[in-house]
């Protein structure tokens, strides 16, 4: 058995994975708000942020490792598990200081993870992936770096605010004295192995690519962004490896606490969009997946790292080899949440039925998707735009403001993913919403494609357990072929006759001219 453990913005989850009998065998979750409240984060991230700034608490996520791996505990037994993999919200950064070392490799089981790792941390808070704070950052590294075409062409982005590298050196910039005190910068993703294994681990080349720091042909720390970006960075950084590599065996720590056996192997963990696209089945190019979740995210294999010309989308590397794109939307399930709360609907309103109401096109009622600042395009949009009749305009008709919403949000996916010049033949849907025929319908009819689910909604802590498997000498795609099948009567087929590419325009046209 392989256990995969993700660390995503809202839960942390672990699940367990029989390459024998190509069962998962059992699955747990801890939600940071509901389960841990005495953190205040009720949607994973610290509420009140100023300036775009979005933090979470590394300790929130150690609590959460516990409490998961005890409930874990009472469902399957843990000292069957061989290897453990793992994956966690990308970009998300963890600051260690000398201490840090020290603690890891002396856990004590008769205590907790958050004790005794309280003061190895230069930081309380984490930047997450939601922060938008860095924009100055990014705009010095890319001139320092000759601009942004040289920074995409390294690294396989532009400078992004949410990137690693511009938050370390905002970090260094505002908190010179913390930023000196910090021995050790982790990843979400490395920061939770290197507590499993019980040494500092690895960052991998898909989590890697998120940081604008690595560079992607060389799969090395590029010295010249490091430069770019703050001093005397390069020893902070852990090393570069390939998801999955063997980082060490299980902390004792893990093995008296929760029964794991010694033997069991620790892998390199990696970022959640790379996990998913290897729990997906999607690592060898061909097929698209879209994740709907806290962001939505659009994602596939690629054999050839070229990269977006207007800089949104970006270049990672691939968990089964090769590249990967990836193009992030900051208003996914946050902007579905605040319309369903903002008109006291509930899920069923998105539904296949409810959208039955309307129609694709939506009589040429549009709008611009964002209840708060997005990436993709980047501005700080404060609340959606709207285009057509007064009434629609002014608010009226939930039905319409549904549609509009779900049409806006998957034709500014469409828009904003044309770079990437592949045939779309099938799309992965996957994530919280992606469960809802309603929305899959419209993913369809957007994009002209088919749309197929997984029997699993979180394919990353199935990639994650996967690439544990890997961990143990196991082969990705055999793994793969076990697990990731569409369940059954998932499919969805797009429309006969319904095409999106006049509202593809008039989208285009409004965000272009968005006052
Ligand atoms: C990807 C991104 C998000 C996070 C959180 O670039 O920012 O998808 O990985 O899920």
């Amino acid at each position: 058995m392989h256990l995969g453990i993700d660390s995503s913005t809202q839960s942390l989850s672990g699940l367990v994975i029989d390459v024998t009998t190509g069962q998962i065998v059992a699955e747990k979750s801890v939600n940071f708000g509901l389960d841990l409240p005495q953190y205040g984060s009720p949607q994973g991230f610290l509420p009140g942020g100023t300036d775009g700034e979005v933090h979470s608490q590394p300790r929130m996520w150690l609590a959460a490792l516990d409490q998961m791996l005890s409930e874990l505990g009472d469902l399957v037994d843990l000292s069957q598990i061989r290897s453990i993999g793992g994956s966690g919200q990308q970009h998300g950064s963890v600051y260690l200081n000398a201490s840090a070392s020290e603690c890891l490799a002396n856990l004590d089981p008769q205590s907790d993870l958050v004790t005794q790792l309280q003061s190895a941390f230069s930081r309380n808070t984490s930047p997450i992936w939601m922060d938008t704070s860095t924009g100055s950052q990014c705009r010095e590294i890319a001139a320092a770096m000759g601009g942004d075409a040289e920074v995409c062409a390294r690294s396989g982005s532009t400078a992004i605010e949410r990137f690693t590298g511009p938050q370390i050196r905002k970090f260094w910039q505002q908190q010179p004295a913390d930023y000196d005190a910090t021995a050790r910068i982790h990843l979400v993703s490395s920061f939770l192995c290197s507590v499993l294994a019980g040494c500092h681990a690895a960052i991998d080349f898909g989590d890697g690519a998120g940081m604008n720091l690595m560079n992607l042909a060389s799969r090395q720390w590029d010295y010249d962004l490091l430069e770019a970006t703050a001093p005397m960075l390069r020893v902070k950084l852990p090393e570069l490896a390939a998801a999955g590599s063997v980082v060490g065996p299980v902390a004792d720590y893990f093995v008296v606490k929760y029964g794991f056996s010694p033997e069991c192997q620790v892998g390199v963990f990696t970022g959640d969009n790379p996990a998913s696209l290897v729990g997906m089945g999607a690592t060898s190019p061909g097929q698209v997946v879209i994740s709907l979740g806290t962001s939505d995210t659009f994602f596939a294999g690629m054999t050839q790292a070229f990269t977006d010309p207007r800089g949104f989308g970006h270049v990672f590397g691939n968990p089964g080899g090769g590249y990967m794109c990836l193009v992030c939307f900051r208003n996914g399930s946050l902007a579905r949440e605040a319309l369903r709360d903002q008109y006291g609907l509930d899920w069923s309103a998105f539904d296949r039925v409810a959208l039955a109401q309307t129609s694709p096109g939506n009589d040429g009622n549009l709008m611009l998707p964002f209840f708060g600042p997005e990436i993709t395009p980047r501005c700080d949009f404060e609340k959606p735009l709207r285009s057509g009749s007064e009434a629609f305009v002014r608010g009226e008709d939930p039905a319409k403001q549904v549609r509009a919403l779900l049409e806006g949000q998957f034709l500014n996916m469409r828009l904003h993913t044309d770079w990437i010049g592949i045939h779309v033949d099938r799309i992965l849907l996957t994530g919280g919403a992606s469960r809802n025929d309603g929305i899959a319908q419209i993913v369809a009819d957007v994009f002209g494609a088919p749309v197929e689910r997984l029997a699993i909604a979180n394919s990353a802590a199935l990639g994650a357990a996967i690439l544990g498997a890997v961990t143990s000498g196991q082969d990705m795609g055999q793994t793969q072929s076990k697990f990731c099948h569409p369940a059954h009567d998932s499919r969805i087929e797009p429309t006969r006759g319904v095409s999106y590419d006049a509202e593809l325009s008039a989208y285009a046209n409004l965000l272009a001219h968005r006052s």
